[in-house]
């Protein structure tokens, strides 16, 4: 509603929320789970986390050693390709920065693609350079509680920049590449970027 009335006056206060929508989005207050599978339930007794190297060198986290790895914040909107889209979404975990520099320490060099691998089988791609540089996290409080496994507790990762598919759930692996693959949706007809701002839902989307 306020958005449609400041429209209509044609004002657009400076950080209202037209400027936040990417094109053919809307604002939503609630939280969807989206989800291609059943919820999966890993015990954290036997959840890791696994930075793997090309020549499949491997850093790995248990549940407790991740915890205590820095923790950094973010407060930032997400955009489904569904069209919805939650502003000011707050959550706390891992930077992929902090988890490079720690499995650098371990001998594991970067390639320039990912691949991130979750629990129940979902994979998705996403670019070196789109991870690193504070821009993604491996994120598992959100709106300072636990992560619901409904949406990928209890860790995900939050690349919030890519529409929202990237944000892989109960993510479990980040796999180097050197060339760039689709992983689920975007073996399924999904853009291989999902670029929000460009609108690159489909893969025939500039
Ligand atoms: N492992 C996994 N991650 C996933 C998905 C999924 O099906 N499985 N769905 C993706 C899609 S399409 C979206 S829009 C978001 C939805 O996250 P939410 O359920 O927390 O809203 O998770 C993404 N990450
Ligand atoms: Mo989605």
């Amino acid at each position: 509603m306020a958005l449609i009335s400041r429209g209509f006056r044609g004002r657009r206060p400076a950080g209202g929320s037209a400027d936040r929508l990417p094109p053919g989005q809307y604002e939503t207050k609630d939280f969807p789970v989206l989800s291609a599978g059943p919820t999966p339930r890993t015990p954290l007794n036997q959840w890791t986390f696994t930075i793997r190297g090309v020549d499949a060198k491997t850093a790995r986290w248990s549940w407790d050693e991740f915890k205590a790895l820095p923790r950094t914040s973010m407060t930032t909107d997400i955009h489904c390709v569904t069209k919805w889209s939650k502003f000011d979404t707050r959550w706390e975990g891992v930077s992929i920065d902090t988890l490079l520099a720690e499995a650098a320490k371990r001998g594991v060099e970067p390639a320039p693609f990912t691949m991130a691998a979750c629990d129940g089988g979902y994979l998705t791609n996403v670019p070196l350079a789109d991870l690193v540089g504070g821009k993604a996290m491996v994120g598992y409080i959100y709106e300072g509680a636990p992560l619901d496994p409904e949406h990928g507790g209890p860790a995900r990762l939050l690349v919030p920049h890519l529409y929202f598919w990237k944000s892989a759930k109960w993510v479990r692996e980040l796999r180097f590449m050197e060339r760039d693959l689709p992983g689920f949706w975007e073996a399924l007809g999904y853009h291989i970027y999902g670029d929000p701002w460009r609108e690159q839902r489909y893969s025939g989307d500039a």
